[in-house]
């Protein structure tokens, strides 16, 4: 493909330098593997078949609400982050599709969108609505909630702006709507918190409605921000029992900083996958809320523990078990390109290492209530280095070996520098 934004030959040559090495690395992994009874390449196929999706918002840099700092030659419309998800795409091979933000990403033609990501290597994943900010010109404002205002005209307005969501998704080839809404009240008495909930089913049921056959809507909660005393869709138990009323077209999505802080994210993720309703994923990390850090840089090990219960799930499907895999982070103080291949990785790394769990052992010791045994089953696989398949599944699809290094490397941001609009400072968060 020649759209493609950095040089084949350029990976090639990179890739020359460090195959060998790889090799070694990748081969001693493979015996010590193999003594445990699994077999290197299987699993490596498995990661040559795993995908998540990059957010368009991620392409740029986020801020918080005290400030944003921009960088010199960040993307400023969705076509300049088309480009740069395509950079992280040829290198790390694991984040063909992006999901996109409406109105963020709002253009005249979609059809022409789509055919721009194709010739980028690139696909689109879940569309992401937009009810939680108020757009120049628009007629009615979500200062007093979206899908659950008490004014009928607010609602009408929201649940159109789900439908157009749909439509352009359409056109783009996505198959999945994704809906969080910021909808909650901030004082004790400011709303019914029961009749909040009716007016988000009535509202989520004209947009289910309007959903085509093979898509799927993807209900986000979150506990809290915006709202700060109750929101509508606060948990996973407010979202399962909407998506059961909605229908089954309507799924769970589980963004891992929407928990209150120790929340056992994995048994959430266990219990929606019980009943049907496990849709998908914001991966992202968080000490203390939403904090939407780089996944894995903070606990790495809640994330293992994720995809353990994901393989499991897996091993058990139920219901077409197909849950869609996406990025949602805010790259505040790191090149987001940066902050995407190591997320990426990590989150690849993760499901590496539960594919790596021994699953006879542990549940033999589990049947046998052998705490200690069925804990190593987790930690000796935890604790296993998976790079070198990573690497080495990365390198087969033509991506690079080291993808930090090839992309300091090949120059982008600062090439970007030159030819793109700065951002000025100051500018609104994302
Ligand atoms: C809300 O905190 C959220 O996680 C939702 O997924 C939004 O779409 C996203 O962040 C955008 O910032
Ligand atoms: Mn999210
Ligand atoms: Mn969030």
């Amino acid at each position: 493909m020649t759209g493609l934004p950095l040089s084949i030959d350029q990976i090639e040559s990179h890739n020359a330098a460090r195959r060998e090495a790889l090799q070694d690395d990748y081969d001693s992994l493979g015996r010590q593997l193999s003594r445990r009874g699994q077999d290197i390449e299987t699993i490596k196929s498995k990661v040559a078949a795993f995908s998540v999706a990059v957010p368009s918002w991620g392409a740029g840099r986020g801020g918080t609400r005290f400030a944003k700092f921009p960088i010199p030659g960040e993307p400023t419309n969705i076509h300049e982050k088309l480009e740069d998800c395509a950079v992280v795409q040829q290198l790390c091979r694991i984040t063909p599709r992006v999901s996109p933000h409406f109105p963020w990403d709002r253009v005249e033609d979609y059809q022409a969108l789509k055919e721009e990501a194709g010739a980028l290597g690139l696909g689109f994943d879940a569309v992401n609505s937009n009810t939680f900010q108020d757009q120049p010109g628009q007629a009615q404002s979500y200062r007093s909630g979206s899908l659950t205002a008490t004014d009928k005209a607010v609602r009408d307005q929201a649940v159109a702006h789900n439908i157009e969501c749909i439509e352009i998704g359409r056109q783009l080839g996505s198959r999945a709507l994704t809906v969080w809404i910021g909808d909650g009240t901030n004082f004790p008495g400011q709303q019914d918190l029961s009749a909040s909930l009716d007016r988000y089913l009535d509202s989520a049921a004209q947009i289910y409605a309007a959903l085509p056959d093979s898509w799927r809507m993807l209900l986000e909660h979150k506990m809290f921000e915006p709202a700060f005393y109750s929101t509508v869709i606060s948990d996973w138990g407010s979202s399962i029992l909407a998506a059961n009323e909605l229908g089954p077209k309507a799924q769970c999505l589980v963004d891992l900083g929407h928990h209150a802080p120790n929340v056992n994210i994995e048994q959430i993720v266990a219990r929606l996958h019980r009943f049907g309703k496990l849709g998908g994923f914001h991966f992202n990390d968080s000490k203390y809320g939403d904090d939407d850090l780089d996944t894995g840089s903070i606990n790495p090990h809640q994330l293992f523990l994720v995809f353990n219960e994901l393989v499991e799930a897996e091993r058990n499907p139920r219901d077409g078990f197909n849950p869609a895999y996406m990025i949602d982070q805010s790259h505040n103080v790191t090149d987001p390109i940066e902050s995407m291949l190591s997320s990426a990785e990590a989150i690849a790394a993760a499901y590496v290492k539960a594919l790596l769990v021994d699953r006879e052992a542990l549940h033999e010791a589990q049947a046998a209530n052998d705490v200690m045994m069925a804990f190593q089953a987790l930690r000796r696989a935890y604790r296993t280095d998976v790079t070198p398949i990573l690497a080495m599944a990365r390198a087969e699809a033509g991506g690079a070996i080291d993808v930090l290094d090839l992309y300091r490397d090949a120059g982008w941001r600062e090439r970007k520098t030159q030819e793109r609009k700065a951002v000025g400072l100051g500018a609104g968060i994302v």
